[in-house]
């Protein structure tokens, strides 16, 4: 789905700021249907659970409302309106007055509506977004929702975050022509020194089709006429990691000599791929380092923030980190923006973390349900997994940032059932995306010989925490325990092993002379044993920390005050082991330690 944009055809409204908010319960049946009876705003973009100091509002289970009044500008008569909602956590239904305009489920996706017979130019509609939080055994990411007698909502989750809900992303209003451009796809390669980028134009009626390749500066390199063909692009200026160069595709749909509609796609020309042990960015082996992520701040909750946003990437780039993993979903698309234009590499993880009940099942010591069966995770939750994906690659596919897809993040990948699920979803993203790899972090416990579906994957991603969970305390062991580990993986497969999650809760501040979890010193010694290690693994491609910086969890697991393995603190200060990482990272040149640039 192409991200909204101002361009000579098409313009732009933005409907982020405070809009009334309520939850169900609390404001009238059918809220749609009038004014918003509540005295309380929210703000958008931000997830709603940390604005207010009510505990109703931050655990609230259901659905919430969220109302504006929106004015169509008034030039805009004869074009198609439409609304466009970055992401709705985890479901969203729009009305616009008292119409329904959109139904739309996941929580990390973009959804638009058309709303041109709803409304007119020049004037004022009510614009109600209703929002659910709840997540269950079909949706993804899963959760488990229990009703009392008396109607409570008890939701119980499968990962560790804080389910943060709401309108955390933008909200648009956006005209387009009723002849438009509806998807673009750009599949760079590079032949010697040319660039060859595939493209792909669908417009939403038979129509004739220009593109136009420009240039940083905006100078044309290549044209081409047809809604698909090649363009050749000599002398390419490639994009590269640590060194972005970003192209701008114009298309155009032609009515004879009238441009109908114009819309503009950014792209980057570079190649990715998996060969023997090897990951390749520009046919050269590329060596990731950095963190797997959240979107979590104060207050803002999910809410995507330019600030934090730049800062974050700061910081990254202080660290020496070259690469992160959106986890555990899709991140706002002004993120992947933003590392398109600073070669950050990205993993892009699908929202799909929990489709774990052997990990529950332990540590509630009830016995753990089959993960894969007519109850638990099913049919309907691989076709909501499979429609999640979908939409992530309609999303993402153009961005040169992306070289591979998650498409779970540590699924119980050694039980019965495992590879019937997985096998079709793999497929399906194959044949959505042929070109980028593709990769699945597996959890702590499956082993080589454990593990039922690695061979499916490019990539070996594991996360591990040696020392942490396992041999807590312990780094002698735990180092024995990650080697042999490690090299179980490298003798089985001819793949690349990338370390997806290794880290140790930290308390800033906390020290000590001893090897003592939760101080800033354990933290250090944690990684430098894992550093040590991955050094002397050769199929080795990578280590990104768990995580970039300390953030909230849900109230049922055994954290305080949040998950402390941030090298930086959920206010984004450093660790002691964020200057030891910036002494390993810094100068590697994307290279794996100890080999030649
Ligand atoms: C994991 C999960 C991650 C958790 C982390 C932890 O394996 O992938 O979501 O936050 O462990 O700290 O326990």
């Amino acid at each position: 789905m192409l991200k909204p944009r101002s361009t000579p055809t098409r313009e732009l409204v933005n409907l982020d700021g405070l809009w009334r908010f309520g939850i169900a319960g609390r404001v009238q049946d059918e809220p749609w249907t009038g004014r918003l009876d509540t005295p309380l705003e929210a703000a958008v973009p931000a997830s709603y659970n940390d604005q207010f100091t009510d505990r109703a509002i931050r655990d609230h289970v259901g659905w919430v409302w969220y109302q504006r009044t929106v004015r169509v500008p008034r030039g805009w008569a004869g074009e198609r309106v439409l609304l466009r909602f970055d992401a709705a956590t985890h479901e969203g239904r729009v009305h616009v007055d008292d119409r329904l305009v959109a139904e739309h489920v996941g929580g990390y996706t973009p959804f638009e509506a058309d709303i041109t017979d709803a409304v007119r130019a020049g004037e004022e509609f009510r614009l109600t977004v209703g929002v659910n939080n709840e997540l269950t055994n079909v949706t993804i990411p899963p959760g488990s929702l229990t009703v009392a007698q008396d109607g409570t909502r008890k939701q119980t989750y499968h990962h560790d975050f804080f389910n943060y809900a709401g309108l955390a992303r933008s909200v648009w209003l956006f005209s387009r022509p009723a002849t438009h451009v509806e998807d673009v796809t750009v599949v760079p390669g590079v032949d010697g020194a040319t660039g060859t980028v595939d493209y792909a134009v669908r417009t939403s009626a038979p129509a004739d089709v220009r593109v136009r390749a420009l240039d940083a500066e905006g100078a044309e390199v290549a044209t081409a006429t047809g809604a698909e063909g090649t363009l050749r692009i000599d002398e390419v200026h490639l994009w590269q990691p640590g060194a972005a160069y970003l192209y701008d595709l114009v298309v155009e749909v032609l009515d004879g000599d009238t441009v109908v509609d114009s819309y503009t796609e950014p792209f980057g020309v570079r190649t990715v791929e998996v060969r023997g042990t090897q990951f390749l960015i520009n046919g050269e082996p590329f060596y990731f380092t950095g963190f797997g992520k959240h979107e979590d701040t104060p207050v803002r909750g999910k809410g995507h923030d330019d600030a934090y946003l730049v800062h974050d990437f700061q910081l990254m780039e202080w660290v020496g980190a070259n690469s992160f993993r959106t986890s555990h979903y899709p991140y706002a698309e002004e993120v992947l923006e933003f590392a398109d234009r600073h070669g950050v590499v990205v993993i892009d993880e699908t929202a799909a973390v929990g489709l774990n009940l052997a990990v529950q099942g332990g540590l509630s010591g009830r016995g753990a349900s089959p993960t894969f069966s007519p109850e638990t995770y099913n049919d309907q939750t691989q076709a909501a997994h499979a429609q999640h994906l979908r939409e992530l690659i309609a999303r993402d596919k153009n961005h040169p940032s992306v070289v591979m897809w998650c498409i779970s993040n540590e699924p119980s990948s050694s039980e019965e059932g495992a590879r019937e699920y997985f096998e079709p979803l793999v497929q399906l993203t194959r044949e959505l995306d042929p070109t980028r790899p593709l990769t699945s972090t597996v959890w702590l416990l499956p082993n080589a010989e454990t593990d039922l579906i690695a061979d499916l994957f490019d990539v070996i991603s594991l996360n591990r925490y040696y020392g942490w969970y396992i041999a807590t305390g312990d780094l002698e062991t735990a180092e024995d325990y990650l080697e042999r580990d490690l090299r179980g993986w490298a003798a089985k497969y001819d793949k690349p092993i990338f370390m997806g999650e290794y880290g140790a809760d930290t308390v800033s501040g906390l020290h000590s002379l001893w090897d003592i979890p939760w101080t800033e010193e354990y933290q250090q010694d944690y990684l430098d044993m894992n550093h040590r290690v991955f050094d002397r693994v050769e199929a080795f491609v990578g280590e990104h920390v768990w995580n970039f910086a300390d953030f909230q969890t849900t109230r049922a697991i055994h954290r305080v005050d949040g998950n402390k393995k941030g090298v930086f603190s959920r206010d984004r200060r450093p660790k002691a082991a964020a200057h030891a990482l910036r002494r390993r990272w810094l100068g590697l040149g994307n290279r794996k330690p100890g080999t030649q640039g």
